[in-house]
């Protein structure tokens, strides 16, 4: 009998940095669900990297259980996926050290998302920051991910962790044994960037400071209805899909596409000279019937702190026999002397 063939891994994370957002929801989570059937699944929330920017001890565990009880709400079944806290498994800090090793401060200093967090943070430009990448490039290559499921935004940190990872195969592996896996990005036809529903033409993030801006997972039906219905729209009456001319209207189909599985050109068929009001009224239907029964899991869920400490105590562990592995071959090409 041969053995079964193993599975691609793939692997994704979001930081503890504010709550999660419709943003996160249709730009990543909500692609990972279905991977389960074909891949190994690694999912992280990603503690180290938030720190990057202040955070308040007491907010960040709250906000983690939250986290948790929302991966799991939102479809991500511990049994078929591994759900674990990035902190949890030393592994990432140590992998990120020796690929510092292999990355260029000029790779770095283009980072689009370095230059807008710095440009928000001007009293806090802390090395972290700046290493950021690094360590994302460390999560990822300690799983053998082959696959990133990410929304758009992260495309520029998906290179540099394949420029790295091929630099350090060239260096340390053989074309026959590379030491490891260069991983392509996922990222999904529609939702990929959510925009905010102030500002059209930035992305909807967890961390802005305009709560009208996003539309949280948790927010209740009436509140997701009203900041919809107030979404920024464009001059005209046109229901046209344009990024350029219309943000506020392409962003708001690609909220109803998203959610309802319709294309954008069902959606210009069906709203086009009807107004605006009615497109975004089916916005707001669509995504509160969407987050409907994320809601209903999570509050049966976030009680429940014991039942998660043991999911997340479950997928360390399982992290860590995989990430200590990698680790172990990394330090056996550069020459440490094996423990
Ligand atoms: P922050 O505001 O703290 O930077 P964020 O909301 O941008 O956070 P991240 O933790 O950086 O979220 O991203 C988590 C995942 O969600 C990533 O895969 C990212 O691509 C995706 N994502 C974040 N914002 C959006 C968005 N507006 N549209 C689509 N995907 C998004
Ligand atoms: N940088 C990512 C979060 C992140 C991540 C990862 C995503 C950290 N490590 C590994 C995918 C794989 C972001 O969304 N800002």
């Amino acid at each position: 009998m041969t053995a079964a063939k193993p599975r691609p891994v793939v692997l994704s994370g979001i930081q503890p940095s504010g709550r999660l957002t419709l943003g996160n929801y249709l730009g990543a989570i909500k692609n990972w669900v279905p991977l389960a059937d074909t891949h190994d699944c690694y999912y992280m929330l990603v503690d180290l990297h938030a720190i990057t920017v202040r955070q308040d001890p007491k907010v960040l565990r709250e906000r983690c259980f939250e986290f948790i009880a929302l991966y799991v709400a939102c479809g991500l079944d511990p049994s078929r996926n591994v759900l674990f806290v990035q902190s949890h498994v030393p592994a990432h800090a140590r992998l990120s050290w020796v690929l510092n090793c292999y990355t260029q401060m000029g790779e770095l200093s283009r980072m689009t998302q370095f230059k807008d967090k710095s440009a928000k943070n001007v009293d806090n430009i802390n090395a972290g920051l700046f290493d950021y990448p690094v360590l994302m490039a460390a999560d990822i290559l300690l799983y053998d991910a082959t696959g990133v499921p990410v929304g758009d935004d992260q495309k520029q940190h998906l290179e540099l962790t394949r420029d790295v990872a091929i630099r350090f195969n060239n260096a340390h592996g053989t074309k026959d044994r590379p030491v490891f896996i260069v991983p392509e990005p996922m990222i999904p036809p529609v939702g990929a960037r959510i925009m905010g529903l102030q500002d059209p033409t930035a992305k909807m993030s967890k961390s802005g400071d305009a709560e009208t801006d996003a539309i949280y997972l948790l927010d209740p039906p009436d509140t997701i209805t009203r900041k919809l219905k107030r979404a920024v729209t464009d001059l005209g009456n046109e229901v046209r899909y344009d990024v350029k001319d219309k943000p506020g209207v392409s962003n708001l189909m690609s909220i109803l596409a998203a959610t309802t599985g319709q294309t954008l050109e069902q959606i210009v068929e069906t709203y086009n000279g009807q107004g605006y009001g009615k497109l975004k009224g089916a916005a707001a239907e669509a995504v509160v019937e969407c987050l409907r029964p994320v809601q209903a899991r999570y509050a049966e869920l976030r009680g429940d702190e014991p039942g998660l400490m043991r999911v997340l105590r479950d997928g360390a562990q399982r992290a860590s026999q995989k990430a200590d592995a990698t680790l172990m071959r990394v330090h056996e090409a550069l020459g440490f002397i094996p423990q």
